[in-house]
């Protein structure tokens, strides 16, 4: 990546710690802060999500005019979701929205970049911890400027996995979380935790405290950003079935080594979300 993107990168990371402050004095106000539902019930949003998105997309235009976005809230309002070439700033404003509704100490702001459909830079700021993740493409991943590097346990019995429920509680999907939960608990691995944040559980990965993450039902926007830092790390990502890790496809497993990973898979029972980028119904 040349230094043109530097300089992207540079803002990102100014952005992303400006919006790290609107979400932090608006969650000593979220009663004040309406809260909406999206696809499910659980599935929550705010005005801060929105509010927050449009101070990112605003100062981004104004510095890179020509650059297209994929935006978590933007997406929702209706805006397409597609992939394309183009310099794309890829955003979720809020990743752990019930997180900050409950004011459980575990939400980011995500920002990945990716030019010819190929994450450039990630930038993942775990605003209440003041944790600010970052990654070039082929330059290292660092969380507060400190090199980040996965674990290097090669066992799965003496590794911690991150998983989440999501956002779908419909019964065929619930059964198919917890019988692969059930599977992974008893193989067993030391323990099984859920930050309730995609980008964390990812920069967690690239951390070194847990071994793998993966989750169905996931979004671009909560994992461009991670991804990137994860495989800056030292890590691997990979599609849930074990084969290559699509953006698009909603679906991630992230981890230190392809040993733990290949364990994983063989314990997941897994499902296709309508993709992000299918088309949308008439
Ligand atoms: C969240 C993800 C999390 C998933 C939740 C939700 P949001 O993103 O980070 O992994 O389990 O259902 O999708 O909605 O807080 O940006």
């Amino acid at each position: 990546m040349d230094d043109v993107w530097q300089n992207a990168m540079d803002h990102a990371v100014a952005v992303a710690r400006k919006a790290g402050q609107v979400v932090r004095e608006a969650l000593h106000n979220t009663q004040k802060d309406a809260v909406m539902v999206k696809s499910s019930s659980v599935d929550l949003v705010t005005q801060t999500d929105q509010k927050v998105e449009q101070l990112i997309i605003q100062s981004v235009k104004e510095k890179f005019p020509t650059h297209c976005f994929i935006g978590e809230e933007s997406v929702a309002a209706g805006e397409v979701c597609v992939l394309t070439d183009r310099p794309t700033w890829i955003i979720d404003p809020i990743d752990g929205t019930t997180n900050f509704v409950h004011t459980y100490p575990f939400v980011a702001v995500s920002i990945g970049f990716s030019v010819n459909k190929q994450v450039e830079f990630g930038v993942v700021y775990s605003c209440l911890q003041d944790q600010m993740y970052t990654a070039r493409r082929g330059r290292g991943a660092f969380c507060n400027g400190e090199p980040l590097q996965v674990s290097h346990q090669r066992d799965i019995h003496q590794a911690i996995i991150a998983v989440e429920f999501g956002s779908n509680r419909e019964a065929q999907t619930v059964d198919k979380i917890f019988s692969s939960l059930k599977k992974i608990v008893s193989i067993p691995v030391h323990g099984v935790r859920g930050a309730g944040s995609a980008a964390i559980n990812m920069c967690l990965v690239a951390s070194g405290c847990v071994e793998a993450y993966y989750e169905i039902g996931i979004h671009v926007w909560d994992v461009a950003a991670s991804s990137l830092i994860v495989s800056e790390a030292g890590g691997i990502l990979m599609d849930v079935e074990g084969g290559p890790f699509d953006l698009m496809s909603r679906r991630v497993l992230a981890a230190n080594n392809q040993s733990i990973a290949e364990r994983l898979v063989k314990e997941i029972d897994s499902f296709c979300p309508l993709r992000d980028d299918a088309p949308l119904a008439q």
